[in-house]
Formats: structure tokens, C-alpha cells, sequence
């Protein structure tokens, strides 16, 4: 079968999400540098983002279709259960994680802390301030959803969850999503955990560089 190439870098959260996901399937790929924005990425996403996926003739862009061409065309423990109503569950928090966790988690909070666009390269402290809130809304509704079970959907790991992990490593060195974090302890064991687990800890990114 010919090879499977993933394009991105390693610390983004969506090419982890996809490498999470080859990992668990035990689908061995190719991480193939490639950085946002680029006429490279361009010509295989129509927006520039990464990740973007090549397998023999096919060229994917989208965590969400990179991920679930992976889990369909490989064997290996289903990132998406079969069972409609499992499945749609999984596909609920996917969506939920990509146009609400992560456009507030990372591009807003996160980002105010790493490209803060300052003058002086500090964080943006009234961005910080703004998006705490409802990060701390959300970082309490997913401390009550993982409880029950210990996974985003169902009883077992799945694609939601390869979602959420990354951007739950990122926020959690942060200050503020730190302490908010120290007093949610549903959703802090859950990241211990998921952190530990093979497919994750196989494909940890590189520590951040120094500021
Ligand atoms: N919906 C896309 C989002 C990918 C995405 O936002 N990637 C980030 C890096 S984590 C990126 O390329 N950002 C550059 C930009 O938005 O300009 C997916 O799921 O793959």
C-alpha cells in the first residue's frame, strides 16, 4: 500500500489530532514539514492551513476528512464507532471542539499568549482578560462531560478525544487556563491520563522553544 504522508509541523493541534489518530490505528505515515500559509500549503489547502494529507492518488486537507479517511480505510480499533447513534455523539463533540473549543482555546487564548502581536512580544494581557470568561465556561462544561466516563463521547477513546487532547496540553502550561484547570478535577485527570495513553504520548510535539 502505498505510503501515507501527512503535511504540517508538529505543534500544531490539528496535524497532532491526525498523527494521534495514525497512531491508533497503527498506520505508519510520513511527517512532511510544511507551515501555514505558504504557496506550498497553499496548493494543498485552499485556505493554507495544515494539516494536509497524501495517500497514493488521493489529497486530503481538514483534520475531520484527514481523520476519518484514516479510520475507514485501515483496520484497526474504529475512531468512529459503526453504531449510528455512538457515532453521531463522536461526530457532535468533534464539531463542537472545532468551531467553539478551539477557535476560543487556541486562536483567542492561547494565541494572545504566543503571537500576541504586541509591540514587544508580551502577552496581550486585555485579550487574556477578555477571553476568560467563557474559557472558563467552556473549560467547565468539558470537566462535566468528560466525568461520567472519562472520554468526550461513550465509554471508550475516539476521535473526539484525539481533538480535544492537544489543544487541553497546550492551554494547560497557561496561567490562567492552569489554575482554572486546577479546580476542575474530572477534566485535569482526563488530560493526565489521555497524555499517558501510547498513541499520544507517541506523538507528543517537541517542547515549545524558549521565549
Ligand atoms: N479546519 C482546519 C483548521 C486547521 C488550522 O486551523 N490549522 C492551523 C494550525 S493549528 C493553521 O493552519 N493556521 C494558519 C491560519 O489559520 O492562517 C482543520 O481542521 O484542519
Amino acid at each position: 500500500m502505498a505510503e501515507l504522508e501527512i503535511i504540517g509541523v508538529a505543534r500544531s493541534n490539528y496535524v497532532w489530532t491526525c498523527r494521534i489518530a495514525c497512531a491508533e490505528k497503527g498506520v505508519e505515515y510520513r511527517l512532511t514539514r510544511g507551515f501555514p500559509n505558504t504557496p506550498e500549503m497553499r496548493a494543498l489547502h485552499p485556505f493554507g492551513k495544515i494539516p494536509a494529507m497524501r495517500h497514493g492518488g488521493l489529497l486530503l486537507c481538514e483534520s475531520k476528512a484527514i481523520c476519518t479517511y484514516v479510520d475507514r480505510a485501515f483496520p484497526g480499533p474504529r475512531l468512529i464507532p459503526e453504531e449510528p447513534a455512538a457515532a453521531a455523539l463522536v461526530e457532535q463533540w468533534v464539531s463542537l471542539v472545532n468551531t467553539a473549543i478551539d477557535p476560543l482555546c487556541m486562536r483567542r487564548y492561547l494565541y494572545a499568549h504566543v503571537f500576541p502581536g504586541t509591540p514587544d512580544g508580551a502577552p496581550d494581557g486585555a485579550a487574556i482578560a477578555a477571553a476568560l470568561p467563557a474559557l472558563g465556561e467552556q473549560l467547565d462544561l468539558l470537566d462535566r462531560s468528560v466525568a461520567p466516563t472519562g472520554h468526550l463521547a461513550g465509554d471508550g477513546f475516539t476521535l473526539a478525544d484525539a481533538f480535544l487532547v492537544p489543544i487541553l496540553y497546550y492551554i494547560a502550561r497557561l496561567p490562567e487556563a492552569g489554575r482554572i484547570m486546577a479546580g476542575l478535577p474530572a477534566l485535569t485527570g482526563y488530560l493526565r491520563r489521555h497524555l499517558a495513553r501510547p498513541s499520544v504520548a507517541a506523538t507528543e510535539p517537541p517542547p515549545p522553544k524558549p521565549r
